[in-house]
């Protein structure tokens, strides 16, 4: 490329290399049992750098599918020669949702039938074979941003804006259904309900917008300190919560105690402020059958924390 000294065609180039970055990222498969076609799709792919992995039948192709999480979209062809497309397509969709793969179907003889029969089992778009160059990758290159665009609002959904920690939605839909995987294989899900203490009074001498800080302050040390395969929520207001997967109780309180002592904490700023902030803690016990259960058993013991006389930890 020939850089004219212009801001606007150093953004065009900046924005060039963004997208040829994001596109080595990017993992196609093609499934097409024609070898000179497989060839071709692999050849245009590539020219945008794509990450290009093929096969040449239905279960080899399912195969490379569970194998390769990062395979973010799939070239399906109709007529295979062990199981049919429509067949593998809808086996693909049983481990692989609409925000997690995009799958295009294509065909060397299509039909409005067949379009319509694709997208019935789950596909996310059709093409003809006999398709343009031109015509292929904007098709591609739509499917994979309208992927990200549902990847980016399923994490608006879940996230709570202010901390960046899950919030109670994601605590009801996804930890519930982990809660109940585990539970079905005799494994445990323990809970800790954090609340920082008299919270109102920080506030109060002040400020709401010091609250909020200390509310910030307070996410980033439980990130910082939480044990692998843990996950951290914002409840609401000055309350959190941590769920624990399969994880022993010495290492929930190992995190919990090093959390609680960490505190009083210093907000940065102009003036540096340190609070005396404490936090009070209810940990569940890991033998509560549903999440709605363990919840209670939490708030139960904090509660009792925080009626004994706060900044401690009650299992
Ligand atoms: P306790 O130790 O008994 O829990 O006392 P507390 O003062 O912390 O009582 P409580 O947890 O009920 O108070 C929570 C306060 O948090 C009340 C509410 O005005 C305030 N709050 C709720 N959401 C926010 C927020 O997003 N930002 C700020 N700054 N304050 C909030």
């Amino acid at each position: 490329y020939v850089l004219k000294d212009s801001p606007a065609s150093l953004s065009y180039l900046v924005e060039l290399v963004q997208r040829i970055e994001k596109n080595m990222r990017t993992h196609v498969l093609v499934v097409d049992d024609a070898r000179a076609q497989r060839a071709i799709l692999k050849e245009r792919l590539e020219r945008y750098c794509l990450q290009v992995h093929t096969a040449d039948c239905g279960e080899e192709g399912l195969r490379l599918l569970e194998a390769n999480p990062q395979i973010q979209l799939l070239i399906l062809d109709h007529g295979l020669p062990d199981i049919s497309g429509f067949e593998a397509l809808k086996r693909a969709r049983r481990f692989r949702n609409f925000d997690e793969l995009a799958i295009v179907g294509i065909s060397a003889t299509p039909s409005a039938e067949l379009t319509a029969k694709f997208l019935k089992c789950g596909a996310s778009d059709f093409v003809a074979k006999s398709c343009t160059p031109e015509e292929l990758i904007l098709r591609i290159s739509q499917n994979l941003e309208s992927l990200e665009r549902i990847r980016e609002l399923k994490e608006l959904a879940n996230k709570d804006p202010m901390t960046g920690l899950f919030n109670r939605r994601y605590l009801h839909d996804e930890i519930d259904k982990q809660h109940q995987e585990m539970a079905q294989q005799g494994l445990s899900m323990r809970y800790a309900m954090i609340d920082i203490d008299k919270f109102k009074q920080i506030n109060d001498q002040f400020g709401h917008e010091t609250g909020d800080k200390l509310i910030i302050a307070i996410a980033d040390r439980i990130r910082d300190f939480l044990p692998k395969g843990a996950k951290a929520v914002r409840i609401g207001g000055d309350e959190f919560c941590v769920a624990f997967p399969d994880i022993d109780e010495l290492t929930c309180r190992a995190f919990l105690s090093e959390l609680r002592s960490s505190m009083p904490i210093t907000l940065p700023g102009h003036d540096e402020q340190v609070f005396n902030s404490t936090i009070s803690v209810g940990l569940s016990s890991g033998a509560d059958a549903t999440l709605s259960d363990a919840l209670r058993t939490a708030d139960r013991c904090l509660y009792e924390a925080k009626e004994s006389g706060r900044n401690r930890i009650i299992a």
